[in-house]
This record gives C-alpha cells, structure tokens and sequence, in this order.
C-alpha cells in the first residue's frame, strides 16, 4: 500500500541581518510575506545610520506589519574602527528618507546581534539562512565569538561588493567600505557565501508604475513599500540614487528562484590601500590559484524580481 502521508512542509528559516534603511525596509518586508518562508530574527548593525536608528527602524517596521518576530540590536561601529564613519545621507536623517513609521514602544531581543544569530542557527538545526544586507560586522563578530557558526548556516546571502565598481568609491560598495574586516571574515568562513553586489544590483531599478501596482493592493506592507519608492523617486529627481533595489534583490537572490544567476569565485576584500580600500576583489580569471569561495551574481532578471516583489505585496492582503 502506498504511504499516503502529505510530504512535510518544511519553511524555509530566515535571518536579516540589516540596517534599516529604505531598501532594507523593502527587502524585509518582502522576505516576511515570502510563501515558503519564515523570518525568525532580525539583527540590526550600523550603516545606513547609527545602529539605535536602524534596531529602532527595523523593530518599528516588523510590529507594524504585524510580526512579532524578535529584533536584536548589534554592532554600531565597524571591527576596526578608523572613525571614518558617518550615515549616508541617501537614507535621510531617520533611515527611512521620508516614511514614518508609528513608534510601536516595544522592546528588542535579550540577547545583542551576534548572541541572536547564534541562538537562531541552534535552534534551525543547520537550516538558518542570513540574508545582510549592511555592513558585515554583526556576522563576523558572531562568526569570531562562535567559530562553529560558519558551518551551522545552509547559506549567506550578502548585499554587497561588486566586480567592478563602486557607489561609495570608484572601487568600493558602501557595505564593505563600512567594514572590510568583517567582509573578509564572511568571505572566508567557509559558510556558503552568495553575494549579490553593484554589478546586478544597479539593473534593478523600480519605477512609477511599479509603486502604482504595488500601491494599489492597499495593506500596510504595499503603503510602506509604495511611500519608500515615492521617497526614492523625489530623491533621484533631486539628483541622488534611482530607486535602485539593492537589498531586495539580495533578499530575491534567497528568496525567489531564478532571479539571480551566480558564478563561484574567490574574493577578498581589501582591508588597505590608498585608492581600493574596501573593494571586493572578485578573482573572475583565476589567476591567484585560491579556491573559490564565494558565489558571486553575474546576472539578475528584473521582470522576475518584479513579479516576486509583487507577490509578496500581495500575499500581505492574505495573511
Ligand atoms: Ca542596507
């Protein structure tokens, strides 16, 4: 006779890691309504602006969306900290450019970033995926205090670096520039790296339209998500970034098959240097022998990014 038992439904197990942030919003928002998958902690660090913005940004979002899932705060400077640091305008003063999000007076993890990331890769039992999409100084501080951590993740998946180019330099992305050390650390944990930078990112550009089909499904998470593109479009015609989704799409990158295409190579990131400090050195040729470690996005497809923000917009009217 055959087993006729239904096949277990197994949720896919969630880490952010970010620093919210207007396109960190989008990207947890989106992850939260993923079909397959479950957000079980968000971890905010620096970047974007200062960590108590970003924890308190991140918390607000969650609550107001109506999860409870637990936020823990973490890092508010880089590994070696060169006082160099300072929040990046793009983002407004608050993170969130122009959105406001209602103070939901509620209070974060125990446990501070690195503590929380461990105790939720325990409790996955090798299943917990990080999407960071911030500087990786909350990763590398869990993975120094934890050195079995590495091997307890199914995958990392990193906004940041890029090939060639840079938004921050002419040869750095913003997330490593902020903390190359803890670049380095990630790439070379052994934990499955998928790093989603600059190269595919910039190709990944909503517009007018978009915010229209995603204001008209009328729930919180489509308003939140429709204000921060109307944030980003005044921006761009004030001469500043597109609505350029940089942290959704590595959040895509985990969450949505087929949106982002990677290639294994072995990078670095540059911790020194006069002109390329905090550049992710992408060994595209092979010429250094080293093994590859990193799968790094090649290409990205923007209509299949679409349809899968969409559907997580969606998906937030049913549950
Ligand atoms: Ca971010």
């Amino acid at each position: 006779m055959a087993d006729c038992r239904p096949c277990e439904y197994v949720m896919r197990k969630i880490l952010m890691d970010c620093d919210v942030g207007t396109d960190d919003a989008i990207a947890i928002t989106a992850a939260l309504f993923t079909e397959d998958a479950e957000v079980v902690a968000v971890t905010a660090v620096f970047g974007n602006t200062f960590v108590e913005r970003t924890a308190r940004n991140a918390l607000n979002l969650v609550r107001h969306l109506g999860s409870s899932v637990p936020v823990a705060v973490g890092a508010s400077a880089p590994l070696k900290d060169r006082g160099n640091i300072k929040p990046d305008v793009s983002h407004g003063e608050s993170g969130l450019g122009t959105v406001t999000l209602p103070d939901c007076g509620g209070s974060f993890h125990s446990l501070n970033a690195p503590a929380a990331i461990y105790e939720a890769a325990v409790k996955a039992s090798g299943e917990l995926e990080i999407i960071a999409t911030a500087p990786l100084t909350n990763i590398a501080m869990a993975f120094l205090l934890y050195p079995e951590l590495p091997s307890m993740i199914r995958g990392l998946y990193i906004m940041g670096g890029a090939i060639d180019g840079g938004n921050m330099t002419r040869t750095a992305e913003f997330n490593t520039w902020n903390d190359p050390e803890a670049a380095r650390i990630a790439f070379s944990s052994g934990a499955p790296c998928f790093m989603t930078g600059l190269d595919v990112t910039r190709n990944t550009i909503l517009n007018e339209d978009d915010a229209r089909a995603v204001r008209g499904v009328g729930t919180k998470a489509a308003l939140v998500v429709a204000d921060i593109l109307d944030f980003m479009f005044a921006r761009r015609d004030a001469g500043g970034e597109d609505a350029i989704m940089h942290d959704a799409l590595a959040a895509a990158s985990a969450l949505c098959p087929g949106c982002v295409e990677f290639r294994e190579y072995y990078v670095d990131a540059e911790c020194e240097g006069r002109y390329t400090f905090g550049h992710t050195f992408v060994d595209t040729r092979g010429r250094t022998g080293n093994k590859p470690n990193v799968n790094v996005a090649v290409a990205s497809s923007l209509p299949t990014f679409k349809r899968w923000l969409l559907e997580c917009i969606e998906r937030s009217a049913r549950v």
